[in-house]
């Protein structure tokens, strides 16, 4: 069955043919995130029958408890791009400051990578699906040198590649370079992703929506009014809308990519600015979103690939999914404003 399938292999090294000038680096980058992906699929697979569920006893930079899964998936990420000799630095939700890989090899790296190892760590525990994010640009600082702060804090629209692996009920990487959007599915009786989900394309409306609403409370004018809309009964446009939230952004995000649905995390109390983090949670999901279709937006309508992060770890509110529906927030938290 498989050898009437592309391969990730297969298909990268096809696609390389798109980018005339390229080298190949880009290509072994993303083999050598394939292949971190694999090892950390085999940890997440079988979790809950090795010691490896529950907490190191550490608390990250972002304040939050470190899970055993989000060390063991940092750690192998950073070994696979260290080894790849094509990054020269990672910046990661795990570490406070940008990890600088020192081989010759790696000074010489091209790219950067933003990545979020193990994004819904609340989710480990209970069997609920969990993702990797990753985000990939063109160094800055010059090669031959150790990566610069500066090389991680560029906008979304430089971005190379971006993708996600989703640990599901299958495993599924999910990614772009720019030209559309692919998805691969881990065949596990060969141990290989295989091309199963071609040129992704989000439905331009959808009808499902993803909020953590026990915050309803807190979300602005606005958004609440957005939220009343969508649970209103209308023939025409398909309403009441479904109301579906893992809790992970990956799995939330995937659904609503191939079903059409929005995604939405506002401004709430304790996150003033957003929960999510721009270079490695929003970014990357913009970038494949927007290659897909879709939209991605903050709190004021701006483009999110178009923000200047000044922080690695900087928070965005998030609206992101099928345009029509992005939209239509959009028009609520705007009336919302002219109205004050
Ligand atoms: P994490 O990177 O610490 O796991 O946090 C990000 C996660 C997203 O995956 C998810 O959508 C969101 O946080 C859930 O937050 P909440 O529990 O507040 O709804
Ligand atoms: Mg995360």
């Amino acid at each position: 069955m498989y050898n009437t399938v592309d391969t990730l292999n297969e298909f990268i090294i096809e696609r390389q043919a798109d980018f005339p000038y390229a080298k190949g680096e880009l290509s072994r980058l993303l083999t050598h995130i394939a292949l971190a992906a694999k090892v950390v699929n085999r940890e997440v697979n079988q979790a809950g029958l090795v010691d490896i569920l529950g907490t190191t006893g550490d608390i990250n930079v972002q304040g939050e408890t470190v899970q055993k899964l989000d060390d063991f998936a940092n750690t192998k990420f950073a070994i696979a791009l260290k080894g790849s000799s094509e990054c020269c630095g990672i910046a990661t939700e795990e570490s406070q400051d940008i990890i600088k890989f020192d081989t010759d090899m790696a000074k010489d790296g091209k790219y950067i990578i933003c990545i979020d190892p193990l994004d819904g760590s609340s989710n480990i525990d209970v069997n609920v699906s969990i993702g990797t994010i990753f985000s990939i640009y063109r160094r800055i600082s010059p090669r031959g040198h150790v990566a610069q702060l500066q090389d991680f804090l560029q906008e979304g629209t430089k971005q190379v590649a971006a993708g996600y692996i989703i640990y599901g009920s299958s495993t599924m990487l999910v990614y772009t370079t720019g030209r559309g959007v692919n998805g691969f599915t881990l065949a596990p009786s060969i141990g290989e992703f295989c091309l199963s989900h071609r040129d992704i394309q989000i439905p331009l409306n959808g009808s499902i929506i993803s909020a953590n609403e026990g915050y309803y409370k807190q979300f602005s004018a606005g958004v609440r009014r957005y939220l009343d809309y969508c649970k209103d009964i209308d023939e025409e446009t398909n309403r009441p809308y479904s109301s579906r939230y893992i809790g992970s952004l990956v799995a939330d995000f995937h659904r609503n990519l191939l079903k059409g649905g929005i995604y939405m995390y506002p401004p709430t109390e304790k996150f003033k600015t957003g929960k999510l983090r721009l270079i490695y949670e929003a970014n990357p999901m913009a970038m494949l979103v927007e290659q897909a279709g879709g939209m991605a937006v903050d709190h004021d309508g701006g483009r999110i690939m178009d923000l200047v992060p000044n922080d690695l770890h900087q928070r965005v509110p998030l609206y992101i999914g099928s345009r029509n529906m992005v939209e239509k927030l959009n028009d609520f938290i705007e009336e919302e404003e002219e109205q004050k």
